[in-house]
This record gives C-alpha cells, structure tokens and sequence, in this order.
C-alpha cells in the first residue's frame, strides 16, 4: 500500500513539530508548505538528516509551491500568527483571516479529496472560514483545539490527585477561548469520579469544589500562561501532538471519541456553528457527533461559549469574509 500523503500548511513552530513526529510515527510522507522562502526545506533537511537515526523512511519535502500539495489524504493547517504577550486568541482574527483564505483556495485547487485538521487562532472561526472557502464537506474539515485543552486539564488533575495522567479522562467541550467549557462531573480517574477523589482528599466537599475551580480556571488560561512565558510566541509541541493523535484517529480509521471542532446541525442545541465537541474520528473525518445530556449548568456555560464563537463568525463576516 503506498504511504499515505500529508500537507502541512505554515513551517513554523507547531508545523515543524508536526513533521517531525509524522517522521518519528511513519504517518506518511510530508509536504511542508510555508510562504517563507527556505523555511520548510530547511527545517525538511534538517528533520529527515535524523533519518538514520530515527529509523524512519517516510520523506519529508519543504515546499513554497502549492502544486506539491497534489494528491494529498490529510492536510494539518498552521499557517497564521500566533499570539503575544497580552493578545487573545481573537486579536487574531483579522490577518488570519487574510491567510487562511488563501490556504483554503489553494488546497481545495491542489487537494480536493483531503481532509483537513485546522489548528491556526482563532480557531472555531479559522475552521468556519476554511470550510466555507473551499466548500468541502463539513465532516472533512475539522478543527484541533478540545484534545489539547483536554490534556491540559488531565495533566492539572493527575498532578494534583498524584496519579499517573493514562488513567484521568477529563474532556473539554465548547469554543476555543477563554470560554471553553472543562466538563467537571464526567471527569474520571479510571471511572472513578475526580470530584469523589477529590472530596476524599481533602475530607471538605467545599475545598475540593475550590481545588476543582482552579484546576477549571487554569486549563481556559493555559494557552495564555504558556504565551506569557514564552514571550515570542504560544504553545507548540502540544497543540502538535493533539493533532497527531487526530490524524491517527483518521488515518488508521480508529472511531475514536475526541474532543472536536465540527459543524454541528442541531446537535447540542447549536445550529450551524463550528464548535468543539465529541465525535467519532475515523476514516471519514467526523463520523458522527457523540451527543449526551448537560445539566443546566453545563448547558448555560456551552450557550455562552457558542455565543463567543457566533460573535467571532459575526466580526469575520463584518470583515468581509
Ligand atoms: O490548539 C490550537 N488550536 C492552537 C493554535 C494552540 C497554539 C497555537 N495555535 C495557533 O496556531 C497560533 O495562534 C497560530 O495561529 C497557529 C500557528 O502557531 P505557530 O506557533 O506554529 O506559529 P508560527 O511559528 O508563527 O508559524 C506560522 C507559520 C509561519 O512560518 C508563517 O510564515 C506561516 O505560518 N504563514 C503562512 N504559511 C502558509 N501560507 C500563508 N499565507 C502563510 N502566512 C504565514
């Protein structure tokens, strides 16, 4: 069977990181488009110069020309500014907006048949906006953003419960942002409910409520803590490694259940937004969006970050995207 092709579009930090663990894992061959002359075929050289090392045979080609895109199964998009100190992920909106217009004109010219992770900010309205360009279906462009803020809020409780983070299974629905909704009563440690963990802790239902809240309060802002220390830049190597785990889910057509931004018609009382919840990944993109009930706390806190994602969409569209 002939290996599997995969485009990513934008060389920088998370594009990088991405070809280097499609290498490491054997995913398939890499195409890594950048408009910056050198970017992609340097960091190409210098990630398939480990080859021998690594013992991976996949290649790697950096490209600053769209027609390499050809023929590609997956395409991961990083093209766009990440943020600075100070910046929300929708100060971005504007010049993003600009480039992933162009991406998504280019790849549906170069890439008609593949399906598409977006990773670039602001995420729910980049994934919009791809989609709506290149007219693909909507189950074939999809967006990373829940595995990641997920794994943050697993790493937080395996931290403070002291267990190994393979057995917490923390999920985190809603809009990229700062309204993301961490789902506290489902939360688990091997089915065992983190909040019981917690009340058993600390002997004070109260307390393990306020432990809990900020466990919740650090994950929305994790992005964030990261930008403030890196200073010239956001966050890289796990935002990378979520969508790997996506691309598997796709390219070994595992149904798996992840946390996804997907086009929802109906489902979760949302109609016609991109915003993240669980579906089953597999060789189709999303194969199916997991509904289950939210309690009314849940729900308000769902409406009001599918709320900040239709305010997103609005400003775009004001922009003339
Ligand atoms: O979980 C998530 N979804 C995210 C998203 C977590 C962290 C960061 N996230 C966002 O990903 C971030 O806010 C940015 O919008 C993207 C990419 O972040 P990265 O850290 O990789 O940014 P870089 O290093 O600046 O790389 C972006 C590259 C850079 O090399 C530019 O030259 C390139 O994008 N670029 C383009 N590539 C192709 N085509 C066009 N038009 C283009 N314009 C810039």
């Amino acid at each position: 069977m002939a290996r599997k092709k995969i485009a990513l579009i934008g060389g920088g930090q998370i594009g990088g990181v991405l070809a280097q663990l499609i290498a490491i894992r054997q995913l398939g061959d890499v195409v890594l488009f950048d408009i910056v002359e050198g970017l992609p075929q340097g960091k190409s050289l210098d990630i398939v110069e480990a080859s021998r090392v690594d013992g991976f045979d996949v290649s790697i080609k950096g490209t600053n020309d769209y027609k390499d895109l050809d023929g590609s199964d997956l395409v991961i998009i990083t093209a766009g500014l990440p943020r600075k100190p100070g910046m929300s992920r929708d100060d971005l909106l504007t010049v993003n907006a600009k480039i992933m217009k162009s991406v998504a004109e280019n790849v549906k010219q170069y890439a008609e048949n593949a399906i598409v992770i977006v990773i670039s900010n602001p995420l729910d309205a980049m994934v919009t906006l791809f989609q709506k360009v290149s007219g693909f279906p909507s189950h074939r462009v999809i967006g990373q953003a829940g595995v990641l803020d997920s794994s943050r809020f697993a790493t937080f409780i395996s931290w403070e419960l002291g267990v190994s983070v393979k057995d917490v299974n923390a999920m985190v629905l809603g809009g990229h942002g700062d309204t993301m909704v961490p789902i506290v009563r489902y939360a688990n440690v091997n089915g065992i409910p983190v909040m019981e963990l917690l009340e058993r802790k600390y002997k004070d239902a109260a307390k393990a409520k306020e432990v809990m809240a900020a466990m919740v309060k650090r994950t929305k802002m994790a992005g964030g803590e990261v930008v403030e220390l890196l200073k010239t830049g956001s966050a890289f190597y796990s935002p990378a490694s979520s969508a790997i785990a996506m691309a598997e889910a796709i390219l070994y057509d595992e149904k798996r259940i992840m946390p996804t931004c997907a086009f929802l018609q109906g489902e979760f009382g949302v109609n016609g937004y991109y915003v993240g919840v669980p579906t089953i990944l597999g060789a189709k993109g999303v194969e199916n969006v997991i509904e289950f009930s939210l309690d009314d706390e849940e729900q308000a806190a769902l409406d009001n970050s599918v709320n900040a994602v239709k305010g997103l969409v609005a400003d775009m569209e004001r922009l003339g995207f």
